[in-house]
């Protein structure tokens, strides 16, 4: 598993072994090799097209398995240019990574790519000097920053014909830097020198500015799940999903578009802001206050996990002001659909209640139309394995039973049985103005009769014929504000 950090946050043991790997490859000739893939491959092909991130992500996956033989840690990863934090004074600088700028003749005389300890060649395979690096001297003054990356990553589809430089809207194109605030391409002309032609991989500092695209490629696919590769077909060959990119083998990825889209499958992970590597799926804690999110751009998914440790029924819900639509996932699956919901919960909400084994559930949550954002909170609850509240029951010519409507607009259900068809008393006693309504039988939505002052003084009273079945009295205040306590009894005759 490759974990891959921001450059800047690499210890002193990470960078000597990072430095160590590449030099060893550098020394078997294999790191050259690399070099002349890229160089030799048609510009074209690789850029400035749909292929360019599939492309370069088997490019550095590939050079990464070579990293982790030579250096034999089986975890090492390509670290990543974070361009917002990156700029000429960031430790990834400092001589201990990749040394620094060039001087004033742009040849780079610090760190372990200085010139007389690392040689670049031309695109013949030839010898061709020392690195070269002009920091921001080559038309490119700045890194990308934070937001501008944020502005990139909303960016969808994936691509779009023309498939070329003028794709528009088309992420991979923005990212490349053709259009938008331009990611990659900056990071190759701010550094300048051996950074601009062709046989960039020369320096270093190539693998780690591609890691940063592929890590932003990475987090636009888990923020769009539903938004695949482009083109599907269509496109010139070597670009669709199923075309081979190149012929270079590589023993353990294919060369097709399709066989690079899953950097989990592939045993990459990407850090955190912390430098640690973190599942990026947020765990919801079943009965905990539910979890804010937002859908920020039209079209993104949010993915949740939660663990189910024992069988029972489990009810997952969104609330707030969006039109949410949820798929449940699982046990242990992120890809085994159990169950999807667009409007089960209130106002539009998506609600799914389901008894679940236990496991690891994933929430899949987006918008229900694909063309809107917004705010809502997910959660999930247990349900309550005891059964639901019992409905008092009154018995025929018993006891009254005392109550009260101790709140605004409260109302008291209560049930009673008849067994023999005949004429029966509903009525409360009291000093409290109660209203009463009868519903039934078998059922408590019908209302068979209501009645307010019928009784004594200000009470209820419903006398009537009823056939045997169950019945359901219910009492309320007169009032929408009054409270007060009864008595309610039901009599034959
Ligand atoms: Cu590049």
């Amino acid at each position: 598993m490759a974990i891959r950090k921001d450059a800047n946050t690499l210890n002193a043991t990470e960078r000597a072994e990072f430095i160590a790997a590449i030099k060893a490859l550098k020394a078997e000739g294999l790191y050259d090799q690399f070099v002349l893939r890229h160089a030799n491959a048609v510009m074209n092909a690789i850029h400035r097209a749909p292929a360019f991130l599939p492309w370069h992500r088997r490019f550095i996956f590939d050079l990464e398995v070579e990293l982790q033989r030579v250096s034999g840690n089986p975890n090492l990863g390509i670290p990543y240019w974070n361009w917002a934090t990156g700029g000429a004074n960031a430790s990834m600088w400092n001589d201990d990574l990749l040394g620094g700028d060039g001087d004033a003749g742009g040849v780079v005389r610090t760190g372990p790519f200085r010139a007389g300890e690392w040689t670049v060649i031309n695109s013949s395979g030839l010898p061709a000097g020392p690195l070269m690096r002009s920091f921001g001297q080559s038309g490119m003054p700045t890194l990308p920053t934070q937001a501008e990356v944020d502005q990139v990553l909303a960016v969808t589809p994936y691509d779009v014909s023309p498939w070329n430089t003028s794709s528009n809207p088309s992420f991979r194109n923005q990212l490349e830097g053709w259009m938008g605030p331009n990611l990659h391409n900056r990071g190759h002309v701010w550094v300048g020198g051996s950074m601009l032609p062709m046989t960039s991989p020369n320096d270093p500092v190539f693998f780690m500015n591609h890691c940063m695209v592929d890590k932003v490629w990475h987090d636009w696919q888990v923020r769009f799940p539903n938004q695949g590769y482009l083109p599907e077909t269509g496109g010139a060959f070597g670009q669709n999903l199923n075309d081979p990119m190149d012929s270079t083998p590589s023993g353990r990825i294919g060369p097709r578009p399709i066989d690079v889209l899953n950097s989990a499958a592939l045993g990459i992970v990407y850090d955190d802001a912390t430098g640690q590597p973190q599942p990026q799926i947020p765990v919801i804690v079943i009965g905990a206050n539910p979890t804010a999110a937002d859908i920020g751009a039209p079209g993104e998914a949010d993915l949740f996990q939660f663990d189910v440790s024992t069988f029972g029924s489990y009810t997952m819900f969104t609330s707030g002001p969006s039109d949410t639509f949820m798929t449940l996932l699982g046990p242990n699956d992120q890809t085994a659909q159990v169950a999807s919901n667009d409007d089960g919960g209130e106002n539009l909400n998506s609600q799914i209640t389901r008894n679940l084994s236990a496991g690891t559930y994933f929430l899949r949550i987006r918008l229900f139309s694909p063309n809107t954002t917004g705010v809502y909170a997910v959660g999930v609850r247990a349900e309550n394995s005891a059964p639901p509240p019992t409905i008092p029951e009154l018995m025929v010519d018993g006891a009254g039973l005392n109550a009260s409507i101790s709140a605004a607009n409260e109302s008291d259900l209560y049930m009673f049985r008849i067994t023999n068809r005949d004429t029966y008393t509903i009525q409360t006693s009291g000093t409290t103005d109660t209203f009463l309504t009868l519903h039934g039988p078998n059922s408590q939505i019908p209302e068979i009769a209501r009645n307010d002052d019928g009784g004594v003084s200000f009470n209820a009273l419903i006398r009537r014929q009823i056939d045997p079945g169950e019945y359901y009295a219910r009492v309320r205040h007169f009032s929408q504000l009054g409270t007060g306590p009864y008595t309610i009894r039901v009599s034959r005759g």
